[in-house]
Formats: C-alpha cells, structure tokens, sequence
C-alpha cells in the first residue's frame, strides 16, 4: 500500500524512515541534518562504524546502508545517496531507481514492513521533482507488487511535491 503525506519525516513511526545522505554518510543539510538531529548523537557514531568502501565512501551513489533510529519513532534508518542531476543523460534515473531498489531490500531484510521515504535527490542535489516522483512511484509499486502487507510512505516536505504523488498514484482531491 502507497500513502502520501505532508510533513517532517523524523516523526513519522514507520519500521524505517530513509535518509537522503551522502556518500560519506557523516550527516549534511536538508532531511539529512533533520534525522541526524532528531535521531541525536548515536546516529552518528553509527555512521562512522559503517565501513569505508573506499576513502570517504561509506554509501556509494546508488545504494543504501542501515542503521537503528536512536531517538526516532522508526526503528531504523536506512541511508541512501541519490545522484547529483547533471541533467539527465550521466546515468541519474538509474542511479535513483537503484535507491529506491536498494532501500526497500535492505529494510524488508531487517524485518521491515512500513518504509517512509522523502524526496530523494529533489533538493540540494537538484533532480526535477516530477521526472524523481516517477521513478520513486515505478519502483515502489514494483517492490509492493510481490509484497502484500507492506507499506512505503512518500512523505513530502512541499504541497507541490504532494500534489505531484498524488496525480500520479490517483490519490488525493
Ligand atoms: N522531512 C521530509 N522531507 C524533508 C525534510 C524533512 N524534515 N527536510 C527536507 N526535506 P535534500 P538531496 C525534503 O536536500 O537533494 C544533504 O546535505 C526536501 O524538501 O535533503 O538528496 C545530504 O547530506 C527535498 O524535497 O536531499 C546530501 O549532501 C528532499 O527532502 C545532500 O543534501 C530532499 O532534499 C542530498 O541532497
């Protein structure tokens, strides 16, 4: 099941919330520093014992790493760095599809069964809103297909992004 909401997900108390970090997942601006200063110090160290993949890379673009939720509702956080938009055409909609993919997995393998996910890469990394809710609604819906029971929440920081899931997944007014 898909719902859409407007709000800050560091209250919302689904099994996993989703972090859009960076690669080096030590915490950073936007959703970020919300759920690093919501989820409070522990967070933190959690991310620095996350291992290095190569030299400042704990998460590499694509994928997603997990974490407990220290001091937030959600049980875990689930840490995935979306693509910089550098307009479309440097492997993006793959990389955010891979977010999405790697995500879901990762909390449905740590018992997850309710995910809340926020605008990834639509910020400070600049990925066009509409062209990102597409490929977040194709890839969820892919994942709910064979998973009855679980629930993924677009939880949105604008009306604008709201409105936008809603036209595509035929909810709201
Ligand atoms: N709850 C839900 N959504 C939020 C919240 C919140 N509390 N705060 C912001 N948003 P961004 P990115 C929305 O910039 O583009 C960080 O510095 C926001 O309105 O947080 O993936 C990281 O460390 C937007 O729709 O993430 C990385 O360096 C969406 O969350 C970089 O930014 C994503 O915006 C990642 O950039």
């Amino acid at each position: 099941m898909i719902r859409i909401v407007r709000g800050d997900i560091t209250t919302l108390d689904a099994d996993a919330v989703v972090n859009a970090a960076n690669e080096r997942m030590l915490g950073g601006g936007g959703v970020d520093g919300a759920i690093h200063a919501a989820a409070g110090p522990g967070l933190y160290e959690a991310c620095l014992a996350v291992p290095e993949v190569r030299p400042g890379v704990r998460c590499p673009t694509g994928e997603a790493r997990i974490t407990p939720g220290f001091a937030l509702p959600a049980k875990f956080v689930v840490h995935t760095v979306g693509p910089v938009w550098r307009g479309g055409d440097r492997g993006e909609p793959g990389q955010l599809a891979s977010c999405y993919r790697s995500s879901l997995a990762l909390a449905a393998e740590n018992g997850c069964r309710s995910v809340a996910f926020p605008c990834i890469s639509t910020g400070v990394y600049g990925y066009p809103a509409e062209e990102a809710a597409r490929i977040a609604v194709r890839e969820v819906r892919a994942f709910l297909e064979t998973r009855p029971g679980f629930e993924v929440v677009f939880c949105c920081f604008s009306e604008r992004d709201k409105r936008i899931y809603e036209g595509l997944t035929g909810t709201g007014d």
